[in-house]
């Protein structure tokens, strides 16, 4: 049996100095339950550094994500306060191995959602809804893994972008999603692309979260996943994303 602790300081370690290492499955395949136990005891790093678990992500909900890395599962990781950047403000990409970003939607709740839940009830916990952007970085080499490995890496996550929160009082079902690199289109996709619909990526996560023993809860945020493919980001871009009946949301990376 691998030493799950071990495994989770060396990536909390890859994570915090910014340094690629080797994918665990060259050694030990993980499986899916050793793997998210790694997620949660790397995390619990974080925790007892002082960080907050604000919300989950949700990965791979989309075929052009599972296509782009060659894993097909839906996956989750946690999002921690320091994870967060101002809307409009600043990354500096010394703090990554190889950062991407990608379009999605953020579910913010005001209520508790955990377990089997229908979409009914999922809508139901849901307070806004914002355009968000997803900063992946994953601490393997060359940015490749096995589902064992990116599930034990926090599912690449590594910082997000909420824009401002709108209800959602309107179908979330297909919206346009355009996202631009200093004001040039770089991928366009729709919400529909998640999961068919963004709700059952809520769905998944409400499942998801519980199953992890960290349910969902009032003020929670939950990334549906990305739309599209994800895109590396370099020095000096500013990058925006336009989402339909919701607004934009904007970060630049430092030069
Ligand atoms: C895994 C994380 C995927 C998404 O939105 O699909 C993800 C990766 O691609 O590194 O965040
Ligand atoms: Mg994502």
């Amino acid at each position: 049996m691998a030493d799950l602790q071990s495994i989770a300081d060396v990536l909390d370690n890859a994570a915090t100095s910014a340094r690629s290492i080797d994918q665990f499955s060259r050694a030990t395949k993980l499986s899916v339950e050793e793997a998210y136990e790694v997620q949660s005891l790397s995390l619990k790093r974080r925790y007892d550094r002082g960080e907050r678990r604000v919300g989950l992500k949700m990965g791979l909900t989309s075929r052009e994500k599972m296509a782009q890395v060659g894993v097909h599962d839906v996956i989750c990781g946690r999002l921690t306060d320091a994870m967060r950047i101002d809307e409009g403000g600043e990354l500096r990409l010394g703090e990554f191995v190889h950062p991407r970003i990608e379009p999605e939607i953020a579910f913010i709740l005001k209520s508790t959602v955990a377990g089997p839940v229908s979409a009914i009830e999922a809508v139901t916990a849901v307070e806004a809804v914002a355009p968000a952007l997803d900063i992946i970085d994953s601490r393997y080499r060359g940015f490749e893994f096995d589902l064992g490995d990116v599930i034990a890496d926090n599912a690449s996550g590594a910082g997000f972008v909420i824009g401002n929160p709108v209800r959602a009082d309107f179908e979330l079902g297909n919206l346009g999603m355009v996202l631009s690199v200093n004001g040039r289109p770089v991928e366009t996709g729709s919400s529909a692309a998640i999961l068919g619909h963004p709700v059952r990526s809520l769905v998944a996560a409400a499942r998801m979260a519980a199953k992890l023993g960290e349910p969902l809860e009032a003020g929670d945020i939950v990334l549906a996943g990305a739309a599209t493919a994800a895109v590396p980001i370099s020095h000096g871009q500013a990058i925006s994303l336009q989402v339909q009946s919701l607004g934009s949301v904007a970060v630049t990376v430092a030069k």
